[in-house]
């Protein structure tokens, strides 16, 4: 058996988003769609040839097709040995956690996180560099160029491999191993949080419902939460991994896991509702009669973060995405360590981790993470809530108000217009930005604006810059307006409007969320004319 090369001529769709490329499936199964992206990759960066490559997906429709695909590349291309996940399967942390514990020179990770899966639905692919860390543009800006120019990729001519046995084959000299997805993430796991301790808390009568949506942290969640931690079988729901989520929407929020909201908010409720997305790294924490809204949870996590033996020497910093209301900040000041804010999206906070300038990290999207790993994680979330509910023996909503009290309550909401009209969307923002020095003092809603940029961002560790992050609007009372256009949508465009109004006063932190924001909600489509140029009246999705 030898490297093949197969001619092929460029895409020019190939440019990394937010998270590496995504598309329809449809576009991933045109012939060399798959090749020439990762053939780029194989050629841009060191290190791949005679080293090691993690690969593993989130189990969707394509998942083991361009896992075939890689493992043959890969031995063509000179790699020693690859891993990959039982399956096909490994989360996104996971995936992380593996190519940095194993000293891996990258990986593939293959998802589309809480987009629909199934032949119709969307595929992903991206490239973790040997940090575990998607690859920051440094990196994927040189993949994209190769895209742009490629005639040719390398590949054998052999047969598929076994991926639903563990063990070792050879492809070509390459060695493929076959390994368990969760076992180096549930020692990662253990050596972080107290398992003892939210063991004593199952043991006590505690009740968890974490509904794994059919994606990928199903294996992970019942291994770890009912088999190592207790658990009562039953806890994990929706737990196999399905190639089309069974039909669902694995994203983990109040419209996609709303049996859930439902759950906790009825008279039923479990201690504590949670569910994480379709590649594993996102996190939703419901308390019963109590949702958390992912920018609460960064900051109530921060402050009780040392209660977890893995972060007991205390937090370094917090890292929040610029979008993700500014209840950590409060929190990050209280202990007297930095808050970064970054651009949306988690490679932006790989260099703050390494150079230990940061230990927490959050967006608004519904992900938390660490420098446990270098992508956000869905299931040590829950774990760290776990952790800190065994300690303190309070309900979340207890946890959350006492937060409140001694910080303040950031209202804070976020509407996703979604499939609006590309051109549309882009006059909207550029409207936006061709006033932003004209709208100081300027009065929105009853707010009167304070501050306005285009946020842009240079990362203090290597200085690279990026622009044109998204328009953000502060009030002189502490509220703030946020837009954006996503860079994760797969058919037209989606807005994005953050929404968020501080309020100190205890006797105000129990109104209803859209109530309390309905003057900056009102400001949003003041400053934009959201309707004149969308024609909608009402977001598509409120998280
Ligand atoms: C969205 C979220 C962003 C997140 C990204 C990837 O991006 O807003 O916070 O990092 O998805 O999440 P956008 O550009 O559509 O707003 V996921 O769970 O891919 O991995
Ligand atoms: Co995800």
């Amino acid at each position: 058996m030898a490297a093949i090369e197969v001619a092929t001529a460029p895409f020019d769709d190939q440019k990394p988003g937010t998270s590496g490329l995504r598309k329809k499936v449809g576009v991933f199964q045109q012939p060399h769609y798959v090749e020439n992206f990762v053939q780029a990759v194989f050629d841009t960066v060191d290190g791949l040839a005679g080293g090691l490559l993690v690969v593993g997906g989130d189990g969707r429709y394509f998942n083991e097709r361009a896992i075939q695909t890689i493992l043959k590349m890969a031995a063509a291309n000179g790699v020693a040995r690859v891993l990959v996940g039982q399956n096909g399967l490994l989360s996104t942390p996971a995936a992380s956690c593996v190519i940095r514990g194993r000293g891996a020179a990258g990986g593939f990770i293959l998802s589309a996180s809480h987009n629909p899966g199934g032949p119709d639905g969307d595929f992903g692919l991206k490239f973790n560099t040997a940090a575990g860390g998607p690859a920051p543009e440094g990196v994927t800006g040189p993949i994209y160029e190769r895209t742009r120019t490629i005639e040719h990729y390398l590949t054998v001519d052999a047969p598929d491999l076994d991926l639903a046995t563990r063990g070792t084959a050879e492809l070509d000299g390459t060695v493929v191993e076959v390994v368990d997805p969760v076992a180096d993430y549930g020692g990662l796991m253990e050596r972080l949080f107290d398992f003892a301790a939210i063991r004593d808390l199952f043991a006590s009568g505690f009740r968890l419902r974490y509904d794994a949506m059919n994606a990928v942290t199903g294996p992970y969640a019942k291994a770890i939460l009912e088999d190592a931690l207790g658990a009562p079988a039953g806890t994990v729901v929706r737990a196999e991994p399905l190639p089309d989520f069974g039909g669902a929407h694995p994203d983990p929020n109040l419209v996609h896991a709303k049996d859930l909201f439902d759950l906790m908010m009825g008279p039923d409720a479990p201690d504590l509702g949670a569910a994480s997305d379709g590649d594993g790294d996102r996190n939703l924490i419901i308390g019963r009669g109590r949702f958390v809204t992912p920018s609460d949870s960064l900051a109530v996590l921060a402050a009780n973060a040392q209660l977890a033996p893995g972060y007991a020497q205390g937090i370094k910093g917090v890292a929040r995405s610029m979008p993700t209301s500014r209840a950590a900040d409060r929190v990050a000041e209280t202990l007297g360590v930095p808050c970064f804010e970054t651009p949306t999206g988690w490679k932006f906070f790989g260099n703050l981790l390494d150079a230990g300038m940061a230990t927490l990290c959050g967006e608004e999207s519904a992900g938390t993470g660490s420098d446990h790993v270098r992508e956000k994680d869905g299931l040590w979330a829950v774990l760290l809530w776990l952790n800190v509910l065994a300690a303190r023996r309070r309900s979340v909503d207890d946890i959350v108000r006492e937060h409140w009290r001694t910080y303040g309550r950031n209202y804070y909401a976020r509407f996703d217009y979604e499939e609006v009209d590309a051109t549309a969307a882009t006059a909207l923002m550029d409207e936006l930005r061709g006033k932003l020095e004209h709208l100081l003092d300027h009065k929105a809603g009853g707010h009167t604006v304070a501050y306005a940029d285009d946020f842009a961002y240079t990362d203090p560790v290597d200085g690279s810059t990026a622009a044109k992050q998204g328009v953000r609007i502060l009030f002189d009372d502490g509220s703030r307006v946020v837009f954006r256009l996503s860079g994760t949508g797969t058919a037209g465009a989606t807005l994005r409007v953050y929404l968020e109004r501080y309020e100190p006063d205890p006797a105000k932190q129990d109104a209803e969320v859209r109530t309390a924001l309905a003057s900056v909600i009102q400001a949003a489509e003041e400053l934009a004319g959201i309707q004149r140029h969308t024609g909608r009246t009402e977001p598509d999705v409120v998280t």
